[in-house]
């Protein structure tokens, strides 16, 4: 196999159709608190639509988080309240429920030609006119990656940085069990047209601030692990450490990274609702978990919404965990993730 064959990505033609077309106007549409791997696709797809002449506009009801400005091109993602179209293309990336786009996506879809959806979660409603979900890449960057070879755009430094760090985050630094051969394929393409694995890494996990050790001594200090070990949790109420901290910081990966635990839950209240995060090493599939609750993710990495107070939601998704680790076969735990 040479590497040009192991680098074709099947892209389905209605995929690519949109942007085959003389330059025109493309709004990339995140999600609410968008992560790396929602910010790099839409950065690294939006960054080779504007080297072709697109007018491009980026935003979501969130702005970028602090710890990912070092992504090329992000002081162009705004925040956007009300959007002024026409567009001939909107975007959605890494995004499996509509609602997560507070009323954005339906404002989008009034004034836009195609809504093309790309995602890599198994359990999104494909809301697009074109849906294209592939739940074997480990990132919607890896997926945006293909589309881009397919479309026959130069990939800039900028647009590999962008997509190296959607993948690298997605993977827990290329650690869990969403990794493929082609996850490496696309990384090393990507480091070829210039993403630097190093400057990346560095600022990713190598930027703390001064008090952030400190804080998280104070996070560690709340783990609980059940009887059996094969459940831990962190739970954070409001104020106990800042908000910036806990977005910079992965923290449901500390009680993830006890030797016995299975299932793995973040816990954080915020303006009368409990944010949750659970992770799962293979055997418990944690996005049935978060859907009881309204919520979804990928089997090793889930989230969901819960009313407080922080004592009830936590005992109500313990009380899910638990009952899923009983429902699951005793054995030995395999190493895999997000
Ligand atoms: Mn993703």
């Amino acid at each position: 196999m040479t590497p040009a064959q192991a680098l074709a990505v099947d892209v389905p033609a209605e995929v690519r159709a949109p942007f085959i077309r003389p330059p025109g106007r493309a709004l990339m549409l995140g999600h609410v608190h968008p992560d790396a791997d929602v910010l790099g696709a839409l950065l690294g797809l939006g960054l080779a639509l504007d080297d072709r002449g697109w007018t491009v506009t980026w935003g979501g009801p969130h702005p970028a988080p602090e710890v990912l400005r070092f992504l090329p091109g992000v002081e162009r993602y705004r925040r956007l309240e009300r959007l002024t179209g026409p567009f001939d293309v909107v975007v959605t990336a890494d995004c499996p429920n509509p609602g997560r786009m507070e009323g954005l996506l339906e404002q989008a879809r009034a004034l836009a030609v195609v809504v093309v959806n790309i995602d890599h979660h198994g359990d999104n409603r494909r809301y697009g006119d074109v849906n294209w979900i592939d739940t074997t890449a480990a990132a919607t960057g890896e997926m945006v990656y293909g589309l881009l070879v397919a479309l026959g755009s130069s990939i800039t430094p900028a647009i590999a940085t962008n997509l190296f760090t959607a993948i690298h985050t997605d993977t827990g630094s290329f650690r869990y069990s969403n990794v493929t051969p082609k996850t490496f394929h696309v990384a090393g393409a990507l480091v070829a047209a210039g993403a630097d694995p190093a400057s990346v890494g560095g600022c990713l996990y190598e930027r703390r601030g001064p008090e952030s050790l400190r804080w998280l001594s104070e996070t560690l200090g709340r783990v609980r692990v059940s009887e059996d070990g094969r459940l831990a949790w962190l739970t954070l109420a409001t104020g106990a450490v800042p908000d910036a901290f806990i977005e910079a910081e992965e923290l449901v990966n500390y009680p993830r990274s006890l030797a016995s635990v299975r299932v793995a839950c973040l816990l954080r209240e915020q303006g009368g609702q409990v944010k949750v995060s659970l992770r799962a090493k293979g055997d418990v599939d944690v996005s049935r978990i978060a859907a009881r609750f309204g919520g979804g993710g990928h089997p090793n990495a889930a989230g969901c919404t819960v009313a407080g107070p922080l004592g009830r939601a936590t005992d109500e998704v313990l009380a899910a965990v638990r009952a899923a680790l009983d429902g699951s076969p005793p054995g030995e735990v395999s190493s895999s993730g997000a």
